[in-house]
């Protein structure tokens, strides 16, 4: 192959159809700051994602943050949460002068492991933040049950979870809050953005005033705010990319069933289990290579590269191993976490992928396996 193919490509909609959306802000010349696609967008989210309500934002880190900062912990209060992520989780932790709690995950789907969240419990802890990682959905019930239990808040990192459902309801609907990213990479994307869907109509509203400075009025500030706000820009692009969605969708399918398919019964290759309730996104695929694969994860991540597929480790290193986390805060024993993040490798996934190029990864895969 001679073109690089990357982890993934954005989503776009046809350019005159984008072209044709903004010409309105030519004449209206109203950029941001909740506009009139801001709004639209909003309601249009609400409805798709199955969620009572939900605060757009200026991309999933700002949202995550935000959705924190909402329920207003107490300063130094603990937060239990997954090393197995994208650094955005913990950094929105640790920047809201919280603590990181790192509970190990499960090898079956690499979520946070129910049955490790009690032992990590003290009088200090305010929250659990657990992350549907690649789309896989927690187990909500377990962890709402402990979070019930203890008087703690659930605030899900639902970045990859765009679009899936969990018993017919919309992933945003369960928790505290859940928190979407919109970024370029994602399945779903507004060029930048985010959101984070809850269901207590008050947080909307103080979201409204997070996200804008903590602007109240013209001359009242209450809370100490960011700005946050996703611009028109963006939300045309999100309106543009919402009338797409099911041809997304469908288009990652095919690729998604073909990879399930020939990986299954790959000897040393493993795949993430898929919850039976839960409806999926497609929107990573990741492989874990095992000892018994012959070659290791980092062999096979270089060989891919020098055949110009550029396949990433989606999540290495734990962010609780990161210079800026390590040895900072409790870490409990995180085997599982740890195994994964070095067995773990995301191959290319996204709408435009040819089938072609989708064949010789899986070719390329299995032709590195046999060097051992
Ligand atoms: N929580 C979790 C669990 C997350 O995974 C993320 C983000 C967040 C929170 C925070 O949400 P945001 O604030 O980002 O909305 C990427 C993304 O930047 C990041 O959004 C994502 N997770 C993370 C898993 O992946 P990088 O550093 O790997 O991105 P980059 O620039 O290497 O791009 C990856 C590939 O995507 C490129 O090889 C090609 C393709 N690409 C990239 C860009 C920027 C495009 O096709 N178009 C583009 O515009 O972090």
């Amino acid at each position: 192959m001679d073109d690089k193919i990357l982890v993934t490509r954005s989503s776009m909609p046809p350019y005159e159809e984008y072209i044709e959306a903004i010409k309105p802000l030519w004449e209206s010349h109203w950029l941001t700051n909740m506009g009139r696609y801001h709004r639209e967008l909003e309601e249009k989210l609400r409805e798709y994602m199955g969620v009572m309500e939900l605060s757009l934002m200026v991309n999933g880190h700002m949202a995550l943050e935000l959705a924190i900062q909402a329920f207003d912990f107490p300063e130094g209060a603990e937060v239990i949460t997954t090393p197995f992520t994208f650094v955005s989780t913990t950094h929105a932790i640790v920047r809201n002068r919280l603590q990181p709690v790192f509970c190990d995950v499960k090898p079956d789907d690499g979520t946070m492991d129910e049955n490790k969240i009690e032992e990590l419990i003290t009088e200090r802890t305010a929250a659990i933040v657990p992350v549907h990682v690649y789309g896989n959905v927690c187990n909500i019930e377990a962890i709402q049950e402990i979070a019930d239990k203890y008087g703690l808040r659930v605030i899900y990192d639902a970045a990859h979870a765009f679009g899936v459902k969990y018993k017919g309801h919309g992933i945003g609907s369960y928790g505290d809050a859940s928190v979407f990213s919109f970024h370029a990479t994602k399945v779903y994307n507004t060029i930048e953005g985010g959101a984070v869907a809850f269901s207590e109509h008050r947080i909307y509203e103080k979201l409204y005033n997070l996200k804008n400075f903590g602007i109240r009025g013209e001359e009242i500030v209450t809370e100490v705010g960011a700005n946050a706000k996703m611009n028109e820009f963006a939300a045309i692009m999100g309106l543009c990319n919402l009338n797409h969605i099911e041809k997304a969708f469908a288009n990652r399918k095919i690729k998604y069933e073909y990879y399930r398919n020939e990986f299954s019964y790959m000897q040393g290759i493993r795949l993430f289990d898929e919850k039976k309730e839960a409806t999926r996104n497609y929107a990573y695929f990741p492989i874990l290579i095992e000892e018994t694969y012959g070659r290791t994860r980092n062999e096979i991540y270089s060989f891919l590269r020098e055949n110009n597929i550029y396949a990433r480790k989606y999540f290495y290193p734990l962010t609780s191993d990161q210079v800026c986390f390590k040895n900072k805060y409790k870490n409990a024993e995180l085997g599982n976490a740890r195994k994964l993040a070095n067995e773990v490798l995301v191959i290319p996934i996204y709408e435009e992928l040819e089938m072609e190029n989708a064949h010789n990864i899986v070719e390329l895969i299995k032709k590195a396996g046999k060097k051992g």
